[in-house]
């Protein structure tokens, strides 16, 4: 069912008003037009909003240097795809730049309306698509990133991850069914034990967990356990309010997940709240029928009763960055974690990396939501050789404690809504405290420019959430810092500990917190 103003009967706000008016998805036949008229003359909200339907965001702090939004299923893409995606912030010389984002992802920055058509067409030739990446839709869903890779893992992400994107944009083409979603929408499967991809803040997220055998599904023997997924649903950050994922009570073999996502987002699509956009995600509609109606109703749309949960899974782990060298489950071949400072790459990084993968193991690379990239299959015999590459004294398997786990959002430089600067901060700050401090544990330090948490401040063990603070009687650029956050096994969210506190003073309220709690010594 396509919503429009009709079928939705409630007070349209102004972002279903310009979706009932004008489906985003139909401006992918009017990507030559817009090329000819420039971003100036066309029309604003196709400009400012619809444009997102095929992952093109206009940037308020950067007009006529578009951000584009790509989809990389399970983080994973081929060195062809990287250089494709160099060639495309190259042009744009100082203005062109890159991202690797929390959902295992990449954006690309300084993008001018007039070369979408081009590289429309130079994404189509590789496999890339971008479409349905940002508005009201599902965002890049994500996959254990070690996934074929990990011999502890209980199953591959990979296969389901492509299926579920593929299903849910007709192969990157772009789906009508699943264009106008309340509001945006997050998923991921974890397929290792440690939650690699923070399942409790997606609004549905598959965690493994095994069923004893009942015969119920027709395969596996009474005493074999059989392998599937929980299901957990609702999990989300906004401004107003954020919430871990609760149990909807199901557990599913693999072969039925992509049918309970169709399921789980029709629900949604069809019934979710859309009068208040603050109050739009999953978990409020979860709110107002409660767990078991929600349920129920998946199941009418599946067409078949949903086995009831394990009560366990096996997230048992502490949860890995991958940063460094790792064995891979294939005899002789390791996998290598690079550390990208903030996630942030340039062309020729890019292209780097991309023959760094091409020359070494078998041309993939892999994205996590760390912000990081991981190059797999390099036979043991070579990794030596490529630790002696150029490219690793920027892109270190073996960075500083603290710049190692860190991370950061767009911020002020690209985002309308940062109400700080993010990333160089993030990375002068942990310098600076690092040079000061004797470090022996992890910190996982995340800043995020403003609520709306694209930074995840909450899973963090310390987290700086760009607010105003007020100093000698003058607004200045401040944050909110969380403490608490726990990934992993026993996942929860962190809570807000201190409130406006001015950028310039944060660091020394850093080192005593990282004394006090994280075994820190000074210098
Ligand atoms: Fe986000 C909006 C960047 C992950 C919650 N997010 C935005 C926009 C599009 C706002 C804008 O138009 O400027 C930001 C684009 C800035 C730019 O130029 O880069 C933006 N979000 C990001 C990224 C790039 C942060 C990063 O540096 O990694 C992440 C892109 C992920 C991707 O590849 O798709 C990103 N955003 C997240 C996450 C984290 C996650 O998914 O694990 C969250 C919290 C989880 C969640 O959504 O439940 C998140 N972003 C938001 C929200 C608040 C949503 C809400 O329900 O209110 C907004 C604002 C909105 O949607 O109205 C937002
Ligand atoms: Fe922008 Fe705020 Fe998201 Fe950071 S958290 S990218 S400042 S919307």
């Amino acid at each position: 069912m396509t919503v429009t103003a009709e079928t939705t009967k409630v007070n349209l706000n102004k972002f279903e008003k310009l979706k009932a008016e004008k489906d985003g998805l139909a401006v992918k036949e009017e990507i030559e037009k817009f090329a000819n008229l420039g971003w100036e003359a066309m029309d604003a909200t196709d400009r400012d909003h619809r444009l997102k339907w095929v992952g093109v965001f206009f940037r308020p702090v950067t007009p006529g240097k578009f951000m584009m939004r790509m989809r990389i299923p399970n983080g994973i893409l081929n060195s062809n795809q990287m250089r494709v995606l160099a060639s495309v912030v190259q042009r744009y010389g100082d203005d062109g730049s890159a991202d690797i984002t929390t959902r295992q992802n990449i954006q690309l920055r300084g993008i001018r309306i007039e070369d979408l058509p081009d590289i429309f067409n130079r994404f189509h030739a590789v496999g890339l698509t971008s479409v349905q990446s940002g508005m009201d839709n599902v965002r890049n869903i994500t996959g254990d990133p070690v996934a074929g890779l990990d011999a502890d893992e209980l199953y591959d992400t990979r296969e389901l991850v492509q299926q579920i994107q593929d299903m849910l944009t007709n192969k990157g083409q772009g789906n009508p069914e699943f264009t106008n979603l309340p509001r945006k929408f997050n998923i991921a499967i974890a397929g290792g034990r440690d939650n690699s991809v923070h399942a409790e803040i997606n609004d549905l997220a598959f965690v493994p967990a095994f069923k004893e055998g009942s015969g119920e599904l027709g395969v596996g023997s009474w005493e074999e356990p059989i392998f599937g997924f929980n299901v957990l649903v609702g999990g989300f950050f906004s401004a107003k309010r954020c919430e871990a994922a609760i149990p909807l009570n199901a557990w599913v073999t693999p072969e039925q997940v992509v049918a309970v996502c169709r399921a789980v987002l029709e629900v949604y699509r069809d019934n979710g709240l859309r009068a208040n956009r603050l109050k739009s995600r999953l978990m409020w509609l979860l709110d107002e029928w409660g767990v078991d109606k929600f349920r129920s109703e998946v199941e009418q749309r599946l067409g078949k009763s949903l086995l009831p949960a394990t009560a366990k899974d096996e997230i048992d782990w502490e949860k890995r960055d991958h940063v460094g060298v790792y064995k891979q489950k294939q005899p002789g071949l390791n996998y290598v974690g690079l550390h990208i400072p903030v996630g942030r790459l340039y062309a020729q990084d890019m292209f780097e990396i991309a023959s760094l993968a091409e020359v070494y193991g078998n041309s993939e690379i892999r994205l996590t939501v760390e912000q990081n990239a991981i190059i797999p299959n390099i036979p043991v015999s070579r990794i030596e050789t490529f630790l002696t590459e150029p490219l690793l004294q920027r892109f270190s398997i073996n960075p500083n404690v603290l710049t190692r786990s860190l991370v950061s959002c767009t911020g002020s430089q690209f985002c309308n809504f940062a109400l700080i600067e993010t990333k160089n901060r993030a990375l002068e700050m942990v310098k600076a405290l690092e040079s000061e401090l004797t470090l022996t544990q992890p910190v996982r330090i995340h800043w995020t420019g403003c609520p709306n948490s694209c930074g995840q401040p909450q899973v963090a063990d310390i987290g700086l959430m760009g607010t105003k603070a007020r100093k000698n009687g003058k607004a200045v650029e401040g944050v909110d810092i969380y403490m608490g956050g726990k990934v992993g096994k026993d996942a929860h969210l962190g809570e807000c500990v201190q409130k406006g506190i001015p950028c310039e003073d944060l660091q020394p309220v850093l080192r005593d917190l990282l004394i006090q709690h994280f075994g820190a010594k000074p210098n």
